[in-house]
């Protein structure tokens, strides 16, 4: 008997698609995309059309298991759910009165996209217990605050609008990889004559579709962003009008620009004067213009105010003011559910009498190895993989490895922190629990019910805390919500966004568009002074210091790595897959690199800066600029052969604001291996 049953897919992906799964009896045999779903069209990425590869897979995590070897070995053996429910309660609650309850954190990020597992009874759970808060940074925290200050909120041109634009720049976004949804409208804005320019040190699929490819080094977009400013105020193509009416500073700004003549960005960037020009030039004269900007350009150490300057770019040449003209980074300030009541922070008060300290996450091998006030002594780790993931992994590593460091790893798979793990637990599926998803590439809010039983003894990730809350004595009336309850009270927020918008309705019709007006900006901005503030007081250009111009630059590591997304995974969730493996095993050097250092390609290479030393295998060609190499992110550490993988080579320096990891400012050097 076969079935087709309503899902979403959980992963972290701006495109949030709606899923068919076909059902045989109580096996799932295939997904696909809904083609109701308005931006999901009926299609999916190459990597979850595989998805039921996953959910099957032998080597998933089927019960809880105990460490039963060194840490970082990965030996363990089974225990029961009680057995381990109540050894990790007890030992959470003896580090909380040995050290205060901030020697425990938590330690989570976007493996599932839904509310409920990913920030409910969770949150809940360590609020209560009055744990050290995570910031969690690690992929757009910089993008973010750049939004919240220059628009006053995560929105932006509505996905289905590019259709409209004359002009499309994807700016350090790679669409045929981690945005393949956006794709078709792309398509059909081409149709209709639409131009489409690409900005990317890398040569990736989508800048080979370009019709224009600019390609700056690493870290250089906001000297870029000003150059284009440049020859819109200096050809008096600027919208006065808009200008005049929705922002303020505007003077300043052009002061500023007015110091990035062409010549000047070309030294700073690599992108020639006359391409700044040309693009200028069409930019403010194509009405409507949209940019896609992602999140590539933000994990730079002048990552926030590159955003800010490319989010200044449509209130300058005036085209916020029509259905497919402005920007989009992300659309996740549409998903206005009431987080204080799904995640209750006032319950830190209760154990603490004040919130309780925040750690950043992308410094988690700092926070692990430095002497901290109290110092980490537990932590608690879901949908996120730290130990291949964060940055300055040996230090990560070395953090994991401590023998008096207490860790709980929940997750589908053995990954590279289960190894360290002191409790291993298995963890659901998007296809096997309930959960509300937001979107950070379109404006549609979603349900999913369970579509299958879940695998061996799997719990989600809500189920779980709610049972540790329960044998941590937390009686507290919110550690009995159903998942139900919980739905209602985050879609309970008053705010127009979401009027209209209710369990029922969800259940009815899986996806919901929220009330977000199609043109945001027309009218003015959500920020204090309903403009958009143009100051440029922080606007001014440093190279990072770890690139070509910049402060750590030495012959001895030439070469700025770019360790941007794979294309046929999603970060490490995917690295069982052999496939995965080989694509993430890979170096893109330049000719004009790889002959002066005898490399050859497909041949092994050492790459290697101050930090350590990976082995990757050689592709030559243009794939990248000269100067820049590229290594696709990235391998499960464990099943490489020397155990590591790129974050060992990256610094856990932080981006000029919002805390973030500048993952893409790297120099390092290659050396053919010797065997
Ligand atoms: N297939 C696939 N899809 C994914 C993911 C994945 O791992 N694989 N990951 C998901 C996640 S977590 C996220 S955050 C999104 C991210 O989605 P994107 O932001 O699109 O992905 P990135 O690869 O981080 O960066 C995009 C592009 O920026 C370029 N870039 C790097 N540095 C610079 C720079 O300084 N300036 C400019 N202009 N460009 C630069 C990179 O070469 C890359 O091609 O994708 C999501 N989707
Ligand atoms: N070098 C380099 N490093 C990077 C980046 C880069 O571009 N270059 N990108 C950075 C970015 S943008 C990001 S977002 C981070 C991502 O880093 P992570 O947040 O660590 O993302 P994933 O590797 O996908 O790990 C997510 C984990 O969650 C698990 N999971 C999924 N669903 C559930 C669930 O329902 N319950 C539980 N308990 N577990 C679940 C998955 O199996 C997977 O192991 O990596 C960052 N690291
Ligand atoms: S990973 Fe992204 S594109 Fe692929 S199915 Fe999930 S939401 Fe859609
Ligand atoms: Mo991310």
């Amino acid at each position: 008997m076969t079935d087709t049953r309503h899902s979403v897919c959980a992963l972290d992906c701006p495109d949030a698609c709606g899923l068919l799964v076909q059902l045989d009896g109580q096996k799932a045999v295939r997904v696909q995309g809904d083609p109701a779903h308005p931006i999901t069209r009926g299609f999916l990425c190459a990597k979850v059309s595989r998805y039921l590869e996953k959910q099957y897979h032998p080597q998933r995590l089927v019960r809880p298991q105990r460490r039963a070897g060194r840490k970082g070995e990965g030996r363990f053996e089974p225990a029961s759910w009680d057995e381990a429910l109540d050894a990790i309660a007890l030992r959470l609650r003896q580090i909380a009165v040995e050290h205060g309850p901030e020697a425990i954190l938590p330690y989570s990020y976007a493996g599932t996209m839904g509310f409920l597992q990913g920030s409910g009874m969770d949150r809940r759970f360590f609020h209560r217990l009055g744990a050290s808060r995570l910031d969690r940074t690690i992929c757009a925290a910089a993008g973010a605050e750049a939004l919240n200050l220059t628009l006053g909120n995560r929105l932006g041109v509505a996905t289905e609008d590019f259709a409209l634009a004359r002009l499309i720049v994807a700016w350090g976004a790679n669409i045929h990889a981690t945005n393949i949804h956006l794709w078709p409208f792309i398509v059909e804005a081409r149709r209709k004559g639409a131009r489409f320019y690409v900005i990317d040190p890398v040569t990736t699929r989508t800048a080979a579709l370009a019709d224009k490819h600019l390609a700056p080094y690493p870290g250089s977009d906001l000297a870029l962003a000003l150059g284009l400013m440049h020859v819109i105020f200096a050809e008096g193509l600027a919208d006065r009008a808009y200008l005049e009416e929705h922002t303020l500073n505007a003077d300043s700004l052009a002061a500023r620009a007015a110091e990035y003549p062409p010549q000047r960005v070309e030294h700073l960037t690599g992108v020639p004067a006359g391409d700044v020009v040309a693009l200028a030039r069409e930019y403010a004269a194509a009405k409507p213009a949209a940019i896609r900007l992602n999140y590539g350009v933000q994990r730079s150490e002048r990552g926030g105010a590159a955003v800010r300057a490319i989010l200044m770019l449509p209130a300058i040449a005036g085209h916020w003011r029509s259905p497919g003209g402005g920007v989009q980074l992300s659309t996740s300030g549409a998903f206005q559910v009431d987080r204080n009541a799904l995640e209750r922070p006032d319950l830190q008060h209760r154990v603490l009498g004040r919130p309780a300290r925040s750690l950043n996450m992308s410094r988690i091998g700092r926070i692990l190895t430095e002497p901290l006030d109290p110092p980490v002594k537990a932590l608690v780790v879901y949908n996120s993989n730290p130990g291949a993931m964060a940055p300055d992994r040996s230090r990560v590593v070395a953090g994991l490895s401590r023998e008096d460091l207490f860790t709980v790893v929940i997750d589908h798979f053995q990954t590279d922190t289960a190894d360290y793990a002191d409790f291993v637990l298995p963890a659901t599926t998007s296809l096997e629990h309930t959960d509300l998803y937001f979107a950070y590439g379109h404006y549609w809010l979603q349900l999913a019910r369970p579509v299958l039983e879940p695998w061996g003894e799997a719990r989600p990730n809500s189920e779980i805390f709610r049972a540790l809350a329960q044998r941590m004595g937390f009686d507290d009336d919110c550690f009995r919500d159903t998942d139900d309850e919980m739905i209602r009270q985050a879609l309970a927020a008053d705010h127009p966004y979401l009027h209209g918008v209710t369990l029922e309705r969800l259940e009815r019709e899986g996806a919901v568009r929220l009330n977000v007006p199609r043109v945001p900006f027309a009218e003015g901005f959500p920020t204090p002074s309903g403009k958009c503030d143009l100051d440029a007081a922080t606007l001014d250009y440093q190279p990072p210091a770890e690139s070509r111009l910049g402060a750590e630059s030495s012959p001895v590591f030439p070469l700025e790595l770019v360790s941007s997304k794979n294309h046929n995974s999603l970060n490490s969730s995917f690295g069982f897959r052999p496939e995965t493996d080989a694509e993430t095993s890979v170096l893109e050097i330049h000719p004009d690199d790889a002959e002066p250092r005898g490399i050859v390609d497909g041949k092994a290479v050492e790459i290697f800066n101050a930090r350590g030393s990976v082995r990757l295998t050689a592709r030559v060609g243009a794939f990248v600029r000269a100067g820049v190499v590229r290594a696709p992110m990235v391998r499960w550490a464990k099943t490489s052969a020397g155990g590591q993988n790129v974050n060992l080579l990256i610094s856990d320096r932080l981006t000029d604001i919002g805390g973030g990891p500048t993952f893409y400012n790297c120099l390092v050097e290659v050396r053919p291996c010797e065997s």
